[in-house]
């Protein structure tokens, strides 16, 4: 068997996904996922440029040397344009072998080791009665776990909380950002959700790499009362060390990952069991065959599995996503924001979602198909995330 073609479609079904199709001598195609929010054209081009050239006339059973190949052939080693071009090979190949063999990808990954996925969603208010209002909207959806995001006084558009749009289309929105104001009301926030949904939903929060490991161990302790499921991104964990910090002071679960890139991102944080969820996404992370990895590694540290699942993993990462979370162990949760009916109709997708739990379907391969009809009538559109600026105009992470 030999790779014959590869495309990259680029699609803007309500906001911009980038697909990559592999397609062999034998007839059979696999899709790979290889969207970056914000940078979705660098990587079509690393991906047409660059890797499409290598694939032409390669086995694509032989995964784990096309992974080696191109992580190890181009020199230049991680970052996220590389390894989100190589998630979409990664992914695309996976989809390929388990077409062959007539079984749903997590057959292959070991089986089912449950019978569906748990999930969580996002609930965001301005104000408590909005927030509730949201949580309740995503409880009669079906969701058993709930993020909830907040803004915070004083600011007027804060991460995760409504639209904040741009005010030029096509650049990036500016938010606003007081850690001193989010901190004296986030607290107050959970204790509020708390009191009105009882004790028993799981609750997690994001704080999107905004705190110092001292901001962030006051945080988890100061949410300890509230029971969370997890606190996320505290801290731009880059610096890996911080995190030593913030376990030292606060039993609040942490879960770190969704820019990481490689192994080396979490080597510090898995092997001084410094947090308990890993979120990286297939898409961002070089595809299955090292997410797989990593999470065994993790298993022993009874670290669990999170994968990033916003609206910008496009339905291809999604379902590659659901067949590793079926079939690994030490799930923890995924992630997931669901998907629009226009979106829906680009992406035709086995995968379901019923009760707030995802299913891949049994259908060989990944079980998406991509038509490129639908795909070429919504063209790419130039989009970014915002920019987060402190009330002094200062540049804060975002
Ligand atoms: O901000 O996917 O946990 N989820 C998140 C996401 C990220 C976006 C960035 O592209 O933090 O909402
Ligand atoms: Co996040």
């Amino acid at each position: 068997m030999k790779i014959v073609d590869a495309t990259v479609v680029v699609t803007s079904p309500g906001r911009n996904f980038v697909t990559l199709k592999i397609e062999t001598d034998d007839g059979v195609s696999g899709l790979g996922d290889a969207t970056l929010n914000g940078r979705e054209l660098a990587v079509a081009s690393y991906l047409r440029d660059h890797v499409v050239p290598l694939l032409i006339g390669t086995d694509p059973h032989r995964i784990e040397d096309t992974w080696q190949s191109l992580y190890r052939g181009a020199y230049w080693r991680r970052g996220p344009v590389t390894m989100a071009a190589i998630a979409a090979v990664d992914v695309a190949l996976w989809d390929i072998k388990a077409k062959v063999a007539s079984l749903p990808l997590y057959q292959l990954l070991g089986g089912a080791s449950r019978e569906r996925v748990r999930t969580y969603g996002h609930a965001s208010g301005g104000s408590l009665p909005e927030l509730f209002d949201a949580v309740r909207a995503r409880i009669e959806q079906g969701y058993p776990a709930i993020r909830v995001q907040t803004g915070v006084p004083g600011l007027r558009r804060v991460y995760g909380v409504s639209g904040s749009p741009a005010v030029d289309p096509g650049l990036p929105a500016v938010e606003d950002w007081d850690t001193a104001a989010y901190l004296r009301h986030l607290p107050r926030v959970f204790e509020a959700v708390r009191a009105e949904f009882g004790p028993d939903l799981p609750l997690l929060h994001d704080a999107h790499h905004r705190l110092t490991p001292q901001q962030a161990a006051r945080l988890g302790k100061e949410l300890e009362p509230y029971d969370l499921f997890w606190l996320e991104d505290c801290t731009p964990a880059e610096n890996q060390e911080g995190l030593r910090l913030v376990r030292r002071h606060t039993t609040t679960p942490l879960a770190i990952g969704e820019v990481f890139n490689t192994v080396f991102d979490y080597q510090t944080l898995v092997t001084e069991q410094l947090i308990d969820f890993v979120r990286s996404a297939v898409t961002h992370f070089g595809g299955v065959t090292p997410l797989k990895k990593l999470f065994d590694l993790a298993a022993p540290y009874q670290i669990r599995s999170a994968i990033h699942g916003p609206e910008d993993i496009s339905p291809v990462g999604m379902a590659a996503a659901i067949h590793l979370d079926m079939a690994i162990h030490n799930f923890g949760i995924q992630e997931y924001a669901g998907y629009t009916d226009r979106t829906d109709e680009v992406f035709r997708r086995a995968f379901t979602f019923v009760d707030g739990h995802l299913h891949p379907g049994d259908t060989p391969g990944i079980g998406v198909e991509l038509d490129e009809q639908a795909a070429a009538a919504h063209p790419y559109e130039r989009s970014y995330l915002p920019v987060n600026r402190l009330l002094d105009g200062t540049v804060h992470d975002w």
